[in-house]
């Protein structure tokens, strides 16, 4: 990612896209003032849906347009404090409306879209998330998980094209689990830069769990206010019809896809990532489904913590076993003890390590593969100092030093304890993995300046990286464990000092 690329980033980020003035045309919005119950905005369409026009409604009060079921409804949700969004079907003059109402700032946000009596469905929809529930009875890991979701989403939407799709700590994506048609090519694994989905954007996913683009290629509506002036200072943020960034839609045009459907992963109040639905022509969804989906959504997040800790517990469980073969041998309280703790190759198998060096008052002890002793001892130093005389470990040594170009190579994963000074540390290493990441298009040219007008990438063509100097992580198991090593060695060192304090005497 290059510097080019920050000062454009910066700009995909100020783009205000919760106060976008326009909807999609796939339904109406009016917004009431709180206060005094008279509509003081209302879309362009909505002659399209009603009897009335937008100049019809404004100014008026709420009670001179509607019935009284439908203003019993609207004074349910005022008086519910404790709802902030409301969602029914109801009948305008014999054709069936989803309702949403939400409150915005001093505003009741009231949105309906056309939608069909589906009879039968709750059964439908019923079935597929008692089928859920047996997915999450059978399946071990979070990739086993994700990837029966995605094949009951795609059942359940008929969506062409359903991903899981997971972000990294930068924002950087993945395509995790897929389920497609099979003429499709797959985007399974794929990688997509982090600029591919702005901050703001992110920010707004969390408020507002899913969105629909029902026809890339739409027209947008405006929203008026009296006078017909149009408004571009209402926050859409939770709003089901906010018309998109139209950058957003030109990425999904260049893409070739023609409907969308986008519900947020969110874990530890951070999003985790999205269930992404691609549809290659215009698709629209029906309340009941939209909920299954989003149903589906906080399933996968609700096991996330379980299925990692089953992933990870395997490994505590050697790890473990590695720390107690250490700490339970029956070791004298001399120098010498040292070396038959370092005869075990539980010592470096205790993090999945492939060496390990401890400096005790200078001398050397070492097992497995390790640089050598003159190189060991300048990491030391460095490492003594990064980590202020503490705890520091990294995948990718090169991150803080490239002094010793031979061990940043070799040895890039770095897991370092200091035991008091700088003569007294231990380090375990790890190897490179050699990993190679596939991104749809250059990362580098994720963002096109196109007449002074930001645009994304036209390709999306297979673009791939080599990343070298970089180890597995650091697993918070395999940390606890040589963690918990260290606190023994500390405890063994100061036994074998006063030891030798004793026999001086
Ligand atoms: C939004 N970009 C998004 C969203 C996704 C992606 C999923 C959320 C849209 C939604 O929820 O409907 C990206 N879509 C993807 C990716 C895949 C996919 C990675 O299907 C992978 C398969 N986008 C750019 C650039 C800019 C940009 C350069 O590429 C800015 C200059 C902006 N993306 C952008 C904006 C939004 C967005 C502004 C918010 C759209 C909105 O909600 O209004």
């Amino acid at each position: 990612i290059t510097n080019q690329d920050v000062v454009n980033l910066e700009n995909c980020e100020d783009e205000p896209i919760h106060i976008p003035g326009r909807i999609q045309p796939h339904g109406f919005l009016i917004s009431v003032k709180s206060a005094t119950d008279v509509v003081n905005v209302c879309s362009e369409n909505i002659h399209d849906y009603l009897r009335f026009t937008h100049e019809d409604v404004l100014g008026k009060n709420i009670a001179k347009l509607f019935n009284d079921d439908f203003l019993k409804a609207y004074k349910s949700f005022k008086e519910d404090t404790a709802t902030s969004h409301k969602e029914f079907n109801f009948s305008f003059d014999d054709t069936l409306f989803s309702i949403c109402i939400h409150l915005s700032d001093q505003h009741i946000i009231i949105e309906g879209e056309p939608t069909e009596n589906q009879f039968g469905q709750d059964r439908r929809l019923y079935n597929s998330s008692k089928q859920l529930l047996g997915y999450i009875q059978d399946t071990l890991t979070l990739k086993e998980l994700c990837d029966s979701v995605a094949k009951a989403l795609k059942e359940i939407t008929e969506y062409d094209r359903v991903m899981i799709y997971r972000f990294d700590a930068d924002y950087n994506g993945e395509v995790f689990a897929e389920s497609k048609e099979d003429h499709l090519e797959p985007f399974l694994g794929l990688h997509y830069p982090h600029t591919d989905i702005p901050a703001q954007a992110r920010q707004l996913y969390i408020k507002n769990h899913l969105r629909i683009v029902g026809d890339v290629n739409y027209k947008s509506v405006p929203l008026y206010t009296h006078n017909s002036s149009a408004v571009n200072t209402l926050d859409l943020s939770l709003s089901v019809l906010r018309s998109v960034s139209p950058i957003h839609i030109e990425y999904l045009q260049n893409m070739g896809v023609g409907a969308t459907l986008t519900v947020s992963l969110i874990h530890k109040g951070k999003l985790w990532g999205l269930i992404a639905c691609h549809h290659y022509s215009p698709k629209y969804l029906s309340q009941e489904i939209r909920n299954t989906v989003t149903l589906h959504g906080h399933f996968i997040t609700s096991q996330i913590d379980i299925r990692i800790l089953n992933e990870e517990y395997e490994i505590a469980r050697k790890a473990n076993l590695a720390v107690d073969t250490l700490t339970t041998k029956n070791l004298n309280f001399h120098r010498n003890s040292l070396k038959e703790l370092f005869a075990e190759d539980a010592i470096i198998q205790l993090c999945n390590s492939c060496g390990v060096s401890l400096s005790v008052d200078g001398k050397m002890h070492s097992k497995g593969d390790t640089p050598s002793d003159i190189e060991v001892n300048l990491l030391g130093d460095i490492l003594f100092d990064f980590s202020r005389n503490k705890h520091f470990s990294t995948s990718e040594l090169s991150r803080i030093t490239s002094d010793i170009v031979s061990i940043v190579e070799k040895f890039p994963g770095i897991n370092y304890y200091s035991l008091g000074d700088e003569h007294n540390y231990i380090i375990w290493y790890r190897y490179p993995t050699l990993k190679e990441i596939n991104w749809a298009g250059d990362p580098s040219k994720s963002i096109v300046k196109k007449e002074q007008r930001l645009s994304p990438r036209k390709s999306f063509e297979k673009f791939t990286e080599s990343v070298k100097n970089t180890s597995k992580p650091w697993l918070e198991a395999e940390l606890a464990a040589s963690s918990s090593f260290t606190n023994f060695l500390i405890n063994h060192l100061r036994s074998i000092r006063t030891n030798e304090e004793k026999e001086k005497q």
